[in-house]
């Protein structure tokens, strides 16, 4: 295990944080609800208006990340704008996240009441009041669909729950077709699995350890229905976890810590990639900048950006010269910019595929009510660490999933990933001056329906039934909602087949955006998988 990462773990070190610019260099001392953020030094790193740049990233997600670092081990000097908080400075309760059981402010982007992916619990909602600020889950809202995402320097990877699977081979000639799969399962998957740390949790731990009898008790389910599980790899430091069992190191995972930020154990990108990013000298990074437009100019694109308060506000606007600029704002942020950037006339020419191709990852959730001699545990780990494989029968892979509410719920809560044909695009509104996506609830009827195929069968064989109190009252399925945007520039349609925007020199997407809608698994490690390859091939090529 990595005892480095666990020293940087508490953000107490100044090593880990001495490159990145402070939330506090816009607001100084702020006291919000109860947290102070102290005020910080002079910022230089953040980018200067009218700056002239070689490389500009948009985004500090796994395809940003994987963009910056590579850039810089070439030489090449980058700037990476994102729209999030560095997450850098710890509020009054010491700790830079908030828990999932007890959401303030740092947990919600820009909302004032929380938008809990289980949104009701014995049928009461849940949901509560918040200040407004940027906080570090984003819960955006399109027609038909909430799409989750991370917001802050280290994107996804700052609220994501660390399942890092590879998808099996067989399956990759339907997620990236015009991708040779030999290279990214000889060279690319490695690569990415390293960097990342993924890891298998240690089997004689899982197999005693009170904190993932809920995990236990969906294995012995599983198996008792003939259906096939998976141990699968996470980003998380499990020899911290063992110690945080132990009672000898400060709780994250068994805290109840996850979809608004870990503070300890869980390999985000700030403990993989940033590090060795930070350590080239080469890169620079402004939280707290939104990018507005990209058009083209003598030497490269001009890119406008808004530098935010945490209020969201716009404090400044700023326009710096980029000679090749990296889309890498995720799936949705990198589609919204596309596709008004296509309409709006900045980017006439990209192709018209931009936009199309999104998808879900065919994302569902469910609960299901156990007998009262089957407890899940009232402790529960919140990192995922086993899967349910109906993929070749029955099109879904569940993730057997931790309700970390701290009291027994005898219940057992699934996100299945599921084959699903439906694709929704997006499309630039100009009466709103905002993108829209076309998606419709009901296309989930496909991910319920193999959903099901997993858990009809559980239930008829336990004799149990569905929890109808996790998503409203009397409603069985979480079918409101996405953890994994995928596609709206998808790779060798929108792009060519590295990711280049075609008709516009030195502009490339390097994110979840490239993959048409599905991974067939959780999404991080292929996405991290494909930047490696299409920047090495962009920095043979290009460069
Ligand atoms: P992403 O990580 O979203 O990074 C994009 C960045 O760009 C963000 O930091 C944005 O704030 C920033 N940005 C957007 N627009 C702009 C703009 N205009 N200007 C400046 N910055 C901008 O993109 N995946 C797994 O594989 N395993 C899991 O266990 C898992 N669990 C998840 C749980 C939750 C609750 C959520 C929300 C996601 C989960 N995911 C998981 C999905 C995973 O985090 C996601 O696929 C990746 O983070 C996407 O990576 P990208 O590099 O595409």
């Amino acid at each position: 295990m990595n005892h480095t990462t666990r020293c940087d773990n508490g953000s107490k070190g100044p090593s880990r944080r001495s490159f990145l610019t402070g939330t506090g260099s816009i607001l100084g001392a702020v006291a919000l609800g109860g947290l102070s953020f102290p005020a910080r030094a002079a910022v230089p790193e953040t980018i200067a208006d009218a700056a002239t740049v070689p490389a500009l990233v948009i985004g500090t997600g796994y395809g940003g990340c994987v963009a910056a670092l590579r850039l810089a081990q070439a030489g090449v000097d980058v700037h990476m704008i994102e729209m999030g908080m560095a997450w850098d400075t710890p509020g009054a309760d010491g700790k830079i996240f908030a828990s999932t059981t007890s959401p303030d402010q740092r947990s919600y982007w820009l909302r004032t009441r929380t938008k809990q992916p289980l949104s009701n619990f014995l049928g009461f909602p849940i949901d509560r009041a918040i200040p407004r600020y940027t906080g570090v889950l984003d819960a955006e809202e399109f027609a038909g669909i909430t799409v989750y995402q991370g917001r802050g320097v280290g994107g996804g990877s700052l609220v994501n729950g660390g399942m890092a699977v590879t998808p099996r081979r067989e399956y990759f000639g339907g997620i990236l077709p015009t991708v040779n799969p030999d290279e990214m399962y000889d060279v690319y998957y490695p690569r990415a699995n390293a960097e990342l740390g993924a890891n298998l949790i240690d089997p004689a731990w899982f197999e005693s350890t009170d904190c993932y009898q809920f995990a236990r008790v969906g294995r012995k389910q599983a198996q008792r229905s003939g259906f096939p599980f998976v141990f699968v790899p996470t980003v998380y430091d499990w020899d911290y976890m063992e110690q945080e069992a132990a009672g000898t190191v400060p709780k994250s995972a068994l805290a109840g810590e996850i979809l608004y930020g870990n503070n300890y154990g869980k390999k985000s990108l700030e403990k993989t990639y940033l590090p060795k990013i930070r350590a080239t000298g080469r890169v620079t990074i402004s939280p707290l900048h939104r990018v507005t437009t990209v058009e083209p100019t003598s030497g490269g694109y001009t890119v406008t950006m808004e530098q935010l308060n945490t209020n969201g506000d716009t404090v400044a606007t700023k326009q710096v010269t980029a000679a090749r600029v990296f889309f890498a704002a995720g799936s949705v942020g990198t589609s919204k910019l596309l596709v008004k950037l296509k309409s709006t006339g900045a980017l006439p020419n990209l192709d018209g595929e931009v936009g199309k191709g999104w998808g879900d990852n065919g994302n569902v959730m469910c609960g299901r009510a156990n007998h009262l001699w089957d407890p899940t545990g009232p402790l529960q780990s919140t990192i995922p660490t086993l899967g349910i494989d109906n993929w070749a029968n029955g099109g879904a892979f569940a993730e057997v999933a931790p309700l970390p509410t701290g009291i027994e719920t005898y219940a057992s809560f699934y996100l299945s990933i599921t084959r699903t044909p439906n694709r929704g695009e997006f499309s630039w509104n100009a009466a709103t001056g905002k993108a829209d996506l076309n998606w419709q609830t009901a296309w989930k009827q496909t991910s319920i329906d193999a959903a099901k195929s997993i858990f009809d069968k559980i239930n008829a064989k336990e004799g149990t039934i569905y929890r109808t109190d996790l998503f409203g009252v009397y409603k069985v399925w979480g079918d409101q909602l996405t953890y994994h945007p995928l596609g709206g520039a998808v790779l060798n349609r929108a792009t060519d087949n590295y990711g280049r925007l075609r008709g516009y020199p030195g502009l490339y997407v390097i994110d979840g955006s490239l993959i048409p809608g599905s991974t067939a698994v959780n999404p991080f490690v292929t996405i991290t998988a494909l930047a490696e390859r299409n920047i090495e091939n962009i920095i043979a090529t290009d460069l």
